[in-house]
């Protein structure tokens, strides 16, 4: 039978052809959603899914600047503003060779229904460039960033448009981009930016949050399904920023992780990934080399398999941490035939959606990104809070208010899940309780 959905799903890909990744996050949240458009027909007559698949805004504009030999070098930046129904636009900046139209969409589109599970007042948005920051030198860094922001100054603030960072993008870039917007608009509008060092209003916690939300929520999932964090193998993929809060957060939950990777291959640790093997993440992530075969020879025991991924190492939980599509078919059905029961996704979209079908499929319980993640965009959402207030707040109180948040975001995507699927499904769930919200601060604002 067909859904009401899919002609939805149509318009996106007649309108955004050629952009495979957006058309994928849209079949998998609107695929989640149809019991919900079908209980209430209020929302085909108000237009509320065509309106919800066309962002508000996207611009995309030259970034010039000159390398350190003297060459002129150009990118292209973006920033898709794609809903503000529940709050000034949020979501951080991806530097990346592979940032196009499709990524920020998919990134953006996410991140409407991320937000908007935290429970705070942030709406939906994503911006970047193709800019390729591994091997850059720092004063290169910095002259792109600034390039970057003498554009982007124009279309955010503190009451607009509030980017963070993503792949590429973190507290150094940061630094360099707002200074950029000071010098430009004369303002010190802390609340511009997040993800700032603490030095200039960033959130101590800010830089962990988001791994350390993700483990919290894995071990709710856990929880849920009657087995304790504490003693459980784990894989994870990555080493960049989620990736090191997530294995920080582990140690501290007595979970053992045993195997990350980067883009040349994966390490295997089964003395268990702990203490100055977890800051090493921070050294290979510095290099600006994107590997992470180096682990392999400063600890022995450990072994680097070149160009494998970790997804056939038998574990109990895995935590894809690196970035989109990381997980296909194939090694779904890998971790399948571990006999692994438990898998949260860390970075934006890591698993294909027939990939996350099969995991299900076969009993395995999935975290979506967009719920399990959430935690990095909710501490923004603090930092801009202790940015207006202008008093800034402790890491102990930052660590409670992460654990509620994430807490609550379990709590609230398994209810919906039982009331619209009569079960706890984690993937619907998450869709659901972050559409419903969206979808009544939209119509409550009129059609536009
Ligand atoms: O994917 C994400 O949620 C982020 N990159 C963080 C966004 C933010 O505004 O903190």
């Amino acid at each position: 039978m067909a859904r009401i959905v899919d002609k939805y799903i149509e318009i996106a890909k007649r309108r955004n052809p050629g952009e495979p990744e957006f058309i994928q996050t849209v079949e998998e949240v609107l695929g989640s959603i149809e019991p919900v458009v079908q209980q209430h027909p209020e929302y085909e007559k108000s237009g509320l899914l065509a309106r919800l698949i066309e962002p508000e805004r996207g611009i995309s504009f030259r970034v010039t600047w000159v390398d350190d030999n003297g060459q002129v070098q150009v990118n292209r930046g973006y920033r898709y503003q794609f809903n503000s129904a529940l709050g000034p636009y949020k979501g951080g900046l991806r530097f990346a060779p592979s940032v196009y139209p499709g990524i920020m969409k998919f990134l953006g589109f996410e991140q409407i229904f991320k937000n908007a599970l935290t429970g705070l007042p942030i709406g939906g948005a994503k911006g970047g460039s193709d800019f390729d920051p591994n091997g850059k030198s720092d004063a290169e860094v910095m002259r792109f960033c600034q390039a970057f922001m003498t554009e982007l100054y124009r279309h955010i603030g503190p009451e607009i448009d509030v980017p963070a960072g993503d792949l590429g993008v973190a507290g150094r870039e940061i630094g360099y981009l707002y200074g950029q917007y000071k010098r430009l608009t004369t303002r010190f509008d802390s609340g511009v930016l997040t993800g700032k060092q603490i030095v200039m209003g960033g959130l101590p916690g800010r830089t962990e949050a988001t791994g350390y939300g993700i483990v919290f929520f894995a071990e709710h999932m856990l929880q849920a399904n009657g087995e304790e964090l504490a003693g459980k193998t784990v894989v994870i993929s990555g080493f960049g920023n989620v990736a090191w809060g997530t294995a920080d957060m582990l140690q501290k939950k007595g979970a053992k992780l045993i195997a990350f990777s980067g883009p040349d291959g994966y390490i295997l640790d089964e003395a268990g990934i702990t203490g100055e093997k977890v800051d090493y993440f921070l050294t290979l992530r510095n290099s600006g080399k994107n590997i992470c075969a180096p682990y392999a020879d400063k600890f022995p025991g450990s072994k680097f398999f070149p160009g494998e991924k970790p997804w056939g190492v038998k574990a109990d939980l895995y935590i894809p941490c690196a970035t989109q599509n990381d997980v296909h078919l194939e090694h779904a059905k890998q971790i399948v035939a571990n006999g692994c029961k438990f898998y949260c996704e860390g970075a934006n979209m890591p698993t294909t959606n027939e990939a996350v079908k099969y995991l299900q499929d076969n009993g395995v319980i999935v975290g979506p990104a967009k719920a399990a993640n959430a935690g990095g965009v909710a501490c923004s959402a603090i930092e801009m809070s202790q940015n207006a207030r202008k008093m800034p707040m402790d890491r102990e109180e930052v660590y409670a208010m992460l654990a509620k948040i994430m807490k609550n975001i379990h709590d609230n995507s398994a209810a919906a899940s039982q009331e619209f699927y009569g079960k706890y499904d984690l993937v619907a769930g998450a869709n659901i309780a972050g559409f419903l919200k969206v979808a009544e601060a939209m119509n409550a604002q009129g059609y536009v």
